[in-house]
């Protein structure tokens, strides 16, 4: 069915940007796998190794852009044979059929509203096109849709250990530079997570920023119980607190600790969700990698700018080249006000970029990479045209 298949690729680019003409001559999609230096422990699933695709698109003046396709198990919706699938049926319509232009695809042929929901590859597909319009056009990839950039972002240190570790992690991260830390929790005792809150906020002090994310472990009793705790740690927000988000404004009346949408975001496909009624959402923590496509992402930005709420952008454990990307969004969006999600580089032991995508006194360049920076030791080549 039509409506199953992903459309043309589409970016909705400013309107000077708009009718750049684009024509692909070859392409190529690699397949990564990185071994994680620990395994990586996610709600549903325990992962040894991060497995992804590289698309590198090349045009008929040899410009090249790349872009990142990886879905995450347990949390996208699809898998890495389909997300390969999808990225090729896009490619096939694109490479060696003339000049187009990123923006006319997406008026012409319908952008992810008019299909049940967007497919991961149109995410890898269309920031490899941004990337190679910015190569080829000497502007920032995020400039090209949203008119700024920024050469810097602040990172959120993750703090991922268990609870005896939480505090020698925030003195590592602090020294290191982090101004926001953000911490998991629900995943023990509450009451001793709470605890372990309060120690990190003793240690840090009130200037670092602490975000906590609790992936959805808690039912309303137990989370309104660990907010009352927390609250006088003077928390920025907590992500999805609650098994059922709808009782989310409760929480906040209750114990006075903001949250944050994360896996909600990607339940609710209705590009008007309405926030009004979320009394106390202080964040949309959005994973352009699982919103899949840049229309969408574009639209929440919009969306929570407009209700005054903290766009914040974040990572899903892509590779170099995929952080790299998100990086250039997040100069984009906000600059150098809020901190991104994107400390998940240190979890691999190994990256798709001769020079790994560092984070320095807490802050991420933002610099555009190109196919000389590729590192292709651990990725196998699946497709050519
Ligand atoms: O729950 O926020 C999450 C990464 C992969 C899957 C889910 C999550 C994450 C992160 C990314 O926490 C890092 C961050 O947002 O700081
Ligand atoms: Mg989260």
């Amino acid at each position: 069915m039509e409506f199953h298949t992903p459309n043309f690729a589409g970016i909705t680019l400013l309107p000077q940007f708009q009718d750049i003409p684009l024509e692909l001559k070859s392409a190529r999609i690699f397949k990564y796998s990185l071994p994680f230096k620990n395994s990586l422990v996610l709600k549903h699933t325990t992962l040894t190794v991060r497995e992804g695709l590289i698309l590198v698109l090349t045009d008929v003046n040899g410009k090249t852009g790349m872009g990142e396709i990886s879905p995450l198990p347990g949390f996208s919706r699809e898998t890495l044979e389909t997300a390969l699938l999808n990225t090729t049926m896009l490619l096939d319509k694109m490479v060696g059929s003339g000049e187009f232009t990123a923006h006319y695809y997406s008026k012409k042929k319908g952008g992810w509203q008019d299909s049940v929901a967007p497919a991961i590859a149109h995410f890898g597909v269309e920031t490899a096109i941004l990337s190679l319009l910015s190569n080829s056009k000497n502007v920032g990839g995020g400039e090209l849709i949203f008119g700024k950039s920024s050469d810097r972002v602040p990172i959120n240190g993750l703090i991922r250990g268990s609870l005896s570790d939480w505090v020698p992690e925030a003195e590592r991260m602090i020294r290191d530079g982090y101004k926001t830390l953000k911490i998991k929790v629900g995943r023990i005792n509450s009451t001793l997570e709470a605890r372990g809150i309060q120690d990190i906020r003793k240690f840090a002090g009130p200037e670092i920023k602490l975000r906590l994310d609790a992936n959805r472990s808690w039912d309303l009793a137990t989370a309104i119980e660990f907010g009352k705790a927390v609250e006088p740690s003077n928390i920025e927000y907590i992500e999805e607190p609650l098994q059922e988000p709808v009782d989310l404004p409760r929480f906040f009346d209750a114990c006075g600790v903001p949250f944050a949408f994360d896996e909600t975001l990607h339940q609710i496909m209705d590009p008007t969700i309405s926030f009004e009624s979320y009394t106390g959402l202080r964040a949309l923590v959005l994973k352009p990698t699982l919103i899949a496509c840049t229309a969408r992402l574009i639209s929440l930005v919009n969306q929570a700018i407009e209700k005054g709420v903290l766009p914040v952008l974040s990572s899903s454990y892509e590779s170099d080249v995929g952080l790299t990307t998100l990086a250039q969004l997040a100069g984009s969006i906000s600059g150098e006000n809020i901190a991104a999600g994107l400390d998940t580089r240190s979890a691999f032991t190994a990256g798709t970029t001769k020079s790994p995508t560092a984070i320095h006194d807490g802050w991420m360049s933002t610099r555009s990479i190109t196919t000389q920076d590729l590192d292709l030791s651990h990725c196998e080549l699946l497709y050519q045209s």
